[in-house]
């Protein structure tokens, strides 16, 4: 009897996963000639002294093995095949559930370039807090070298980086959210640049240790962006924006650096194609903080008859211009890593049906016959379940069965609403952007910007209540600027006189207008005003509108409202007053803000563009003509 036999069924599973991926590290590392690539990687392998070294082919074979490797490991577990084929549950640490903006670090030379909203370190002193942590990291564990492309291979506007990791939840994700694989380093060939990314959980493995299920290191954890050298280095964590390298990290951080180098915009941003009832596209990209109905927008079923709306994507945005002077934009991911909770068939059906299998649902609850739950998934909670922290649950509970910011990872192709254009290499051309965030009050459902100049202004000022996205307190008021606070790898100062230089690269009448927008919006009883989700197409026709020169504005002091009657409430129950206040200038609401906004945009000193501080005394102005007009009546 061969000796393999002998072994336990994990452990032959084990050798053939092993095998397995030793014949894809052959065949990937044989495509690799990256002279430079290769030095790195031996020296990270080096320091962090994995048990072994695997490169990732991208195959489907290769996401297979990760699943099984997490379900080996109680990482994962199996979800019901014929209720979500080929899905599976994972359950976090409960301390590593959300991006952690307080250990998230630009390390730029100079402390100046990473600006007042950013946690700085010099590049040096942080090498040598990371250099130990690192050292041994990985033992016990493999470490995986994941080439990614963020943007379709060969798109002129995709980027390459290469994350290397010791964590298959990171590599099962990386498959979803990117391209990755071996066509990629054929695309990076001998000398192509790329963006260094080394991620560990920081719990390396004695001899003969037993692992825990979502190894991570609850003491350390650290996000390093090196924005003049392109490298990342993240430890401690394995969820999300933290641990998917690709996202946030490059994506933003570092592509955020390299979008002010070269001319282009790196965003927080969804992207989608709006189609009226007479078979005209545009579309729009839109900035709304974390867990502020990205998603929801991007895949959206319009109520409006005869209206249409296609996802390119749901989270970031890459735009350059295009020869014609106008900006396009690709969506540099592959996936989405969505919200759960709130997602319905009532409330998102697309994202439902994107994600009826080959999905990894994160820290959702588990109900007695394998599927996933989380909350408002269906209007009454099953009978009983496995919440996310492995404990029983049933409706009774206090406390809720998913956590808050429980995720599912979806390959965007699976989307029933996506775009035709959303692999297309140039991008889709940009006619409107729009930013928004979570307001009970002063914001008005929407304002469109009188220039360009303006919209860079109400992007600089937006506001939004924070969420469960990011470790901390939820519900808190904060300026988030283009919904890029947690995520602009630079001065937030050079930041906005980015986005003015942008604007002046070319012609007026070819940049997207601009919009603010809140969904949010609530009465004095705490109820939200207005209905949101698909409701939105009606203020997405408003700005189709706007966008064709046919749509009726009024000109306020904060900018352009719809003029009365110019939003379709066709077959809409909503009073007269509640619309109203939806689309009433609050005044005194917007001068009580100023002082505010004034003590925001100090903390920018001497890198707050003039135009936007001449922007802020001119609405200032208005406002209080605003307050004597009304006053004097
Ligand atoms: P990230 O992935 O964190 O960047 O979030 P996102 O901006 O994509 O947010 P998402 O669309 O996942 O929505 C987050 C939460 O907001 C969900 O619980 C939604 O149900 C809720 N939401 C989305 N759109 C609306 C809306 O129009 N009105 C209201 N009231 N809630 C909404
Ligand atoms: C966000 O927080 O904006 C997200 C989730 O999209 S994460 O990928 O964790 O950053
Ligand atoms: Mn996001």
């Amino acid at each position: 009897m061969p000796s393999q036999w002998r072994l336990s069924p994990e452990a032959r599973e084990s050798v053939r996963v092993r095998t397995a991926l030793h014949r894809s590290h052959e065949k990937a590392n044989a495509m690799s000639q990256h002279e430079l690539l290769e030095a790195w990687v031996n020296d990270v392998a080096t320091m962090c002294q994995p048990e072994q070294v695997v490169w990732c082919n991208g195959s489907e074979p290769e996401y297979a093995t990760m699943l099984r490797l997490m379900v080996q490991a109680g990482t994962a577990l199996w979800l019901d095949q014929g209720k979500r084929p080929n899905s599976v549950l994972v359950r976090s640490d409960p301390g590593d559930v959300a991006r952690v903006e307080e250990f998230t670090f630009i390390c730029s030379r100079s402390k100046d370039d990473a600006g007042p909203t950013n946690n700085w370190r010099d590049p040096a002193d942080m090498k040598r807090t990371l250099t130990p942590l690192f050292s041994g990291a990985m033992k016990g564990r493999t470490m995986y070298v994941i080439p990614y492309s963020m943007g379709p291979i060969g798109s002129p506007i995709a980027k390459i980086g290469i994350e290397i990791t010791d964590s298959p939840y990171v590599v099962a994700n990386m498959h979803v959210m990117a391209r990755v694989g071996s066509r990629v380093l054929e695309t990076l060939g001998a000398a192509g640049e790329f963006v260094k990314g080394l991620h560990s959980v920081g719990a390396p493995l004695e001899a003969n240790a037993p692992d825990s299920p979502w190894p991570c290191n609850p003491k350390n954890k650290y996000i390093c962006h090196f924005p003049e050298t392109r490298e990342i280095w993240s430890y401690g964590s394995g969820y999300g924006g933290n641990a998917l390298l690709g996202k946030k990290c490059h994506a933003l951080r570092i592509a955020s650096v390299q979008a002010r180098d070269e001319g282009w915009l790196a965003e927080h941003m969804l992207i989608l194609g709006l189609t009226n009832p007479e078979g005209r596209k545009i579309f729009v990209a839109a900035a709304f903080p974390s867990a502020c109905g990205k998603t929801n927008l991007a895949m959206m079923n319009p109520t409006l008859p005869g209206w249409k709306i296609e996802t390119v994507g749901d989270d970031i945005a890459w735009m350059k211009f295009g020869a014609d002077g106008r900006l396009y934009a690709i969506n540099p991911e592959a996936g989405f890593f969505g919200v759960a909770p709130g997602t319905s068939l009532k409330s998102n059906p697309n994202a439902m049906r994107a994600a009826e299998a080959n999905s990894i649902f994160t820290n959702c609850a588990v109900t007695p016959d394998g599927d996933v739950w989380w909350e408002e998934m269906t209007e009454t909670p099953p009978l009983e379940l496995v919440d996310w922290l492995r404990r029983p649950w049933t409706p009774k509970a206090t406390r809720k069965a998913a956590h808050p910011n429980a995720r599912f990872t979806t390959p965007a192709r699976q989307c029933p609403v996506i775009s035709p254009d959303w692999e297309k290499p140039g991008g889709v051309p940009i006619s409107a952007v729009l930013f928004g965030g979570r307001r009970a009050g002063v914001v008005p459902l929407v304002n469109e910007a009188t220039s360009w100049r303006q919209g860079t202004f109400l992007g600089s000022i937006m506001s939004s209540e924070t969420t469960a996205a990011a470790a901390g307190k939820v519900g808190n008021l904060r300026h988030d600027p283009f919904a890029m606070l947690p995520f602009c790898g630079y001065h937030m100062g050079d930041y906005f006189a980015h986005w003015l230089a942008v604007g002046a690269k070319t012609d007026a009448a070819k940049l997207p207008k601009v919009f603010y927008v809140n969904w949010f919006r609530k009465d004095d009883d705490g109820r939200f005003l207005w209905p949101g989700y698909g409701e939105n197409s009606r203020v997405l026709k408003w700005i189709f509108e706007r966008v064709a020169g046919t749509g009726k504005a009024v000109d306020t002091p904060i900018g352009r409202l719809p003029a009365p009657g110019a939003i379709d409430l066709s077959g809409l129950r909503i009073q007269d007053a509640q619309m109203a206040e939806l689309l009433r200038v609050d005044v005194e609401g917007w001068i009580a803000e100023l002082p505010a906004i004034r003590k925001h945009y100090e903390r920018f000193g001497s890198k707050l563009p003039r135009g936007l501080r001449d922007e802020l005394g001119a609405l200032e102005q208005r406002l209080q003509a605003a307050a004597v007009g009304a006053g004097g009546h």
